[in-house]
């Protein structure tokens, strides 16, 4: 195992020779003359990275560093019980803990990841969130799709490489057992278009209920109630108020005035939209997803489930010492019955806080903050796009090739589920699109996707697809496609059809993760530059594992070369296996 250093260190290291974080050059690598050349990355100048910079084009694999270096992690997936907010429960956790350990890398190295499955009674599969997975489809980590769930006793090695930099997290995509604690950060260091002077990692923004994540979905499907969330955890830990009783600790961090922090803002949540704001500091932001933005400076932030913003806040001179910071559920698209106690706290160090004794110091090391929210309007829209643009200029093409589709609302009896393009998702953990693409090609069969498989079938390279997602519900979702950035060209409430929006071209958000508004549209553009199957789905816990997604079949004739079969079988006759001794019964959408 690797011991890794989260503060600056790998970047500067890295920007100097291609050595590993923390291993020093040597004299002979920084005496080479080309190597003077090369720009420092240092808290004076967050945009340098070594031979590379924020204007690489991070698309272009050709492009991108090659480092050499191999990141490797053992994650164990397991069965037990904590109390994050001070009531115990059952959670599943990797390693032990929720969130579980952070991938760490620098921008261009290979991550290896073994994941165990050391639970009793569930498959398992790690989704990269975000990670582009060019060429390596089979490494997206989603049961039904690009593998057979990983059964108990069985492990299950992805490898991937770092083509993208900034933050992210994985999650296991099998069931809602992210949402039962198996889930942690990736954060991959690289280039940045703001200086900071410390990075303190992802802060992980999460619903949490005191049921298990699979009562609260039978829940919500088998009898028509919304989902209530009892309240939101930051990085983890919250406090909770039981029947009068707080229990339960807040997370704390630490200022030191005339410092500027890098916070790396991820929605973790199953459900819940969130505005996050520190009371008294701007924040400035820097990226949205993977994806680095000319910064803009905010006081509060919205952010869909699946969503990242990386922001940087400046510790200026503070009388008093110590500040809220704030996770507010919105009730715009979220049902949550603690809106105003999803807090943490910033304490500023007593020898920078600006307290003339040293009583005031104290207390201010251990009081609580009295200060004051932002005021803000309870939306689930996403930022305004005007702010979202991205530093890496890359426009698409104003006409598509491909054209697709339509979402609606269906609730049937008791039964909740929902459609896109007229079909409810419906796939198998013992059959992934992946095999079946597999077993195509081998036997010159093709596939007949059927109408519940929702298969976009896009057979030819790096061609435009336009997306039009239309909701006639009042609720929001936040939509997330696999293996690509996507282009959103526009989105607002009302009728695509009869708002008839322009369509912004011009460097336009680019991300994975958008929320389409309320009985509104989204649109998005993709290109077909990554051959696989991927997935294309609401975040919200409940709608994906209610249908509510889809799937694209990409280029299908170029995946064969690239898969490792008897990893592909191996997975699955394990499944097999598991599933036919314990009679494993699916009944959600198999995503
Ligand atoms: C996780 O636990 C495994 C043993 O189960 C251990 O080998 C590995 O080093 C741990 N990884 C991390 C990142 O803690
Ligand atoms: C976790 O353990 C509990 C209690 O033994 C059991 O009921 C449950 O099925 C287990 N869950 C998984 C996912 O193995
Ligand atoms: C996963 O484990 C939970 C208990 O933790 C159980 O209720 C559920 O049925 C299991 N799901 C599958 C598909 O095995
Ligand atoms: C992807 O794989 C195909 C077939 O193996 C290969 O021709 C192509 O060059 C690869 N593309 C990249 C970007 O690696
Ligand atoms: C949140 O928790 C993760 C995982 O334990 C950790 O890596 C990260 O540094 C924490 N974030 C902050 C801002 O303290
Ligand atoms: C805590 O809960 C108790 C009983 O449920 C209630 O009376 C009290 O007002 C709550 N306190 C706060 C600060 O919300
Ligand atoms: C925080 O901002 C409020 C409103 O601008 C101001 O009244 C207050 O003095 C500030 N508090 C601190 C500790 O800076
Ligand atoms: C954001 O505010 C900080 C502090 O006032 C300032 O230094 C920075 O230039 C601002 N950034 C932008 C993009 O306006
Ligand atoms: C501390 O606060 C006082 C009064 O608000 C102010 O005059 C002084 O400049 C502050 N000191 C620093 C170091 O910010
Ligand atoms: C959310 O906000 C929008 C705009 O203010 C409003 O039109 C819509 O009715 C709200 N939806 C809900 C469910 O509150
Ligand atoms: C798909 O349908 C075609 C035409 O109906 C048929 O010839 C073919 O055998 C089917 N393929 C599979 C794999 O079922
Ligand atoms: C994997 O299984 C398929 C049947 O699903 C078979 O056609 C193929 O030959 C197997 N591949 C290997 C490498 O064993
Ligand atoms: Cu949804």
């Amino acid at each position: 195992m690797f011991e890794f250093s989260l503060l600056g260190l790998c970047a500067t290291t890295l920007s100097l020779v291609a050595a590993a974080p923390g291993q020093l050059p040597s004299s002979s690598q920084l005496a080479a003359p080309e190597i003077a050349k090369r720009c420092v990355n240092s808290a004076s100048d967050r945009s340098c990275w070594g031979d590379y910079s924020l204007s690489t084009d991070y698309y272009d694999i050709d492009a991108v560093p090659d480092t050499g270096v191999v990141r490797e992690y053992w994650f164990n997936v397991e069965n037990g019980t904590a109390a994050p907010d001070g009531i115990e429960r059952t959670v599943l956790t990797v390693n032990g803990s929720v969130p579980g350990p952070t991938i760490i890398a620098d921008w261009g190295d290979t991550v290896v990841v073994h994941v165990t499955n050391s639970m009793q009674n569930n498959g398992t599969g790690i989704h990269f969130h975000g990670v582009r997975q060019l060429n390596n489809t089979q490494n997206d980590g989603v049961p039904s799709i690009t593998q057979c769930p990983i059964a108990p006793g069985d492990t299950l090695t992805y490898t991937w490489k770092a083509t993208q930099y900034g933050s992210s997290w994985w999650h296991s995509h099998f069931y809602v057992q992210a949402w039962d604690g198996v889930l942690g950060g990736i954060l991959i260091n690289g280039p940045a278009t703001a200086n900071y002077d410390e990075d303190l990692g992802n802060l992980f923004l999460m619903d949490w209920s005191h049921n298990t994540a699979d009562q609260v979905l039978l829940t919500a499907t088998f009898s028509d109630t919304a989902v209530v969330m009892p309240t939101s955890l930051i990085n983890g830990t919250n406090v909770y108020n039981n029947s009068g009783v707080e229990v339960g600790s807040r997370f704390e961090t630490t200022f030191e005035a005339g410092k500027k922090y890098r916070l790396r803002l991820v929605n973790s949540g199953a459900s819940n939209h969130f505005r996050f704001m520190i009371d008294n500091h701007t924040m400035e932001v820097i990226s949205a997803d993977f994806v680095p933005i000319h910064p803009y400076n905010t006081t509060d932030l919205s952010i869909g489930a699946g969503e990242r913003y990386d922001v940087v806040v400046t510790a200026s001179s503070q009388e008093g010492g110590n500040f809220w910071m704030r996770s507010i559920p919105q009730t715009n698209c979220t049902k949550t019955t603690n809106v105003n106690d999803v807090l943490g706290i910033v304490r500023y160090t007593a020898s920078s806080a600006n307290s003339s004794t040293a009583a005031d110091a104290d207390s201010a090391a251990t009081s609580l903050p009295t200060t004051t929210a932002y005021a803000y309007t309870d939306t689930c829209a996403d930022e305004d796009p005007a702010n979202l643009v991205p530093y890496l200029v890359s426009d698409p093409a104003v006409t598509y090739d491909v054209r697709d589709d339509e979402v609606t609302a269906v609730i049937n009896g008791d039964v909740v589920s929902w459609t896109m393009g007229g079909s409810s998702f419906q796939v198998d953990w013992a059959n992934p699109s992946l095999q079946q693409v597999l077993d195509a090609d081998n036997s010159g069969v093709a596939t007949n996707w059927t109408a519940d498989q929702h298969a976009l079938v896009l057979p030819n390279a790096n061609k435009w697809v336009y997306m039009y997602i239309q909701t006639t519900s009042a609720q929001a979702h936040p939509i997330h496609l696999h293996g690509h950035d996507f282009w959103v060209l526009a989105s607002g409430w009302g009728s695509y059809a009869t708002v008839n929006p322009a369509l912004s071209f011009t460097n336009a958000p680019r991300r994975d993760v958008a929320m389409v508004p309320g009985d509104g549209y989204l649109v998005i553009a993709f290109l077909t530059d990554n051959p696989g199957t991927w997935l294309l789905h609401c975040h919200i816990a409940w709608h994906t594992s209610e249908g509510f997604a889809m799937q694209i079949i990409e280029r299908e004739s170029e995946i064969l070369p690239m898969i490792d079969e008897d990893q592909m079988n191996s997975t699955c006759a394990n499944w097999d296996a598991y599933a036919n001794i314990d009679d494993v019964v699916q009944w959600d959408s198999g995503v």
